[in-house]
């Protein structure tokens, strides 16, 4: 058994002056049990936690490091942006540097502004949304997780499919009320919806592929419902990239399904493992931001010089090798030998994966929406999940998020991570 000693210190310390001991709720082990790694340090695809122990890391701090941790170009560029002050409240050269390299991939992102998070993006867009339209209400789908803000927790996934909390607490009534939920995948109920109430919704947004219940990509035809729908009532549609940008494709999901969203929400990946957010769009949509328009969105520490950096050497990076594209076969090799490991060992699964993200849900499947995720074996998960942490491997410690793949992930440790899984599958 792996000695975690100082790993359970520093939890226990933790808790005591923050709430679980974790600054995101995910981070806690509650849906797997047992306490979290405390990290001392990563480098390229390995993670090394307070004991000393090492685990080829799948997490990759929940998405952003698709380069691996510390690429070396990306950490020069960061402590030659830091020599330079961290932050001066003025704009920069490097915020329009940053928002080309995202508008080569994303065109519909016309006119673009960088925020901290991915929360802070979506909360902007849907205030875009409701100022551009004059319209209140919000469409989106069961077990899509688009960030904390109010009205945005309802029927979420993520933290709370972990924690099993459906909505959040502290978020008004009122507020919630102008959210409409909708199972995922669910072409007919979508188009009833505009039908009855399409005057009436500013934006539907959704993550085109979802990624925080689990894997589940939209099935044939649904985005072209989704689009027809939105646009049929004058309403926006928002994709929620955070997750799926420069992940599924370069061009994000909108690039592999051919859809033009009227606004994209974009993080992770585009801050280099900074914190980072933006939302764009439509040129007109966008005018209606503050100062140019009426719809006000602020930030002291947005657009940060050394999220910006990080962000410009992982784009250009991504650009130069290929990425997420090149991912591709290591992404096939990882899905294909995971699902055959589970048959071996006679243990239901249902395998998903877009470019370089990636889950096993364990359940038969198929799954389509929450409802199906939902029906997965989580206890069965958690046995996995320790079995392979064990083995030196680390997924994302919940049934309910994705993992995902680096360029610094080589054939060889997806062959060791297969071999882990092989033993895991077999001793659960
Ligand atoms: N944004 C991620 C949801 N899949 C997890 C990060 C977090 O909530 O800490």
């Amino acid at each position: 058994m792996t000695s975690r000693v100082r790993s359970e210190a520093l939890f226990q310390a933790a808790q005591k002056r923050i709430p679980g001991g974790v600054d995101s709720p995910v981070r806690a082990f509650r849906g797997v049990g047992g306490s979290p790694l405390f990290i001392d340090r990563g480098e390229g695809s390995r993670i090394w936690d307070a004991d000393g122990n090492e685990y080829i890391d799948y997490v990759l701090s929940w998405g952003p490091l698709i380069l691996g941790h510390a690429h070396p170009r990306v950490v020069a560029v960061v402590r030659e942006a830091a020599g330079r002050g961290t932050s001066y409240g003025a704009p920069t050269a490097a915020e329009t540097e940053l928002a080309e390299l995202v508008q080569e991939a994303y065109p519909s992102m016309e006119l673009l502004r960088f925020v901290n998070s991915g929360t802070e993006a979506t909360m902007s867009a849907l205030r875009v949304a409701r100022g551009f339209t004059g319209r209140d209400i919000i469409v989106k789908f069961e077990g899509c997780y688009h960030g904390h803000a109010d009205g945005l927790l309802v029927k979420a996934g993520s933290g709370g499919a972990t924690l099993g909390i459906p909505d959040s607490a502290g978020v008004p009534a009122d507020y919630a009320r102008n959210t409409i939920t909708l199972p995922y995948n669910d072409a007919e109920a979508l188009e009833n919806l505009f039908l009855r109430e399409g005057k009436n919704i500013a934006a539907l947004i959704l993550e085109p592929v979802g990624g925080n219940m689990g894997l589940v990509p939209p099935e044939a035809g649904f985005m072209e419902m989704v689009r027809r729908s939105t646009k049929g009532s004058n309403s926006l549609l928002i994709f929620d990239e955070v997750m799926t940008g420069f992940r599924v494709a370069r061009g994000g999901a909108q690039s592999l399904f051919g859809i033009q969203p009227d606004l994209t929400t974009l993080g992770k990946v585009i801050g280099g493992g900074m914190p980072v957010g933006a939302y764009g769009g439509r040129r007109e949509v966008m005018e209606v931001v503050s100062p140019l328009g009426p719809v006000y969105q602020a930030g002291t520490l947005s657009g940060n010089p050394l999220a910006m950096a990080a962000g410009v050497e992982t784009l250009r990076i991504i650009k130069e090798e290929g990425l997420p594209e090149a991912l591709e076969d290591r992404g096939r090799r990882l899905e294909e030998g995971m699902a055959e490991a589970a048959r071996r060992a006679g243990v239901a699964t249902w395998g998903a994966r877009r470019g370089s993200m990636f889950c096993t849900f364990f359940q038969e499947g198929p799954v389509r929406d929450f409802a199906d995720a939902q029906r997965s074996d989580t206890e069965k998960f958690a046995r996995f999940f320790h079995a392979m942490l064990e083995r030196g491997v680390a997924l994302a410690p919940s049934q309910f998020e994705v993992g995902f793949l680096s360029s610094a992930h080589t054939e060889a440790e997806i062959e060791t991570t297969l071999e882990a899984a092989r033993e895991a599958f077999a001793a659960i």
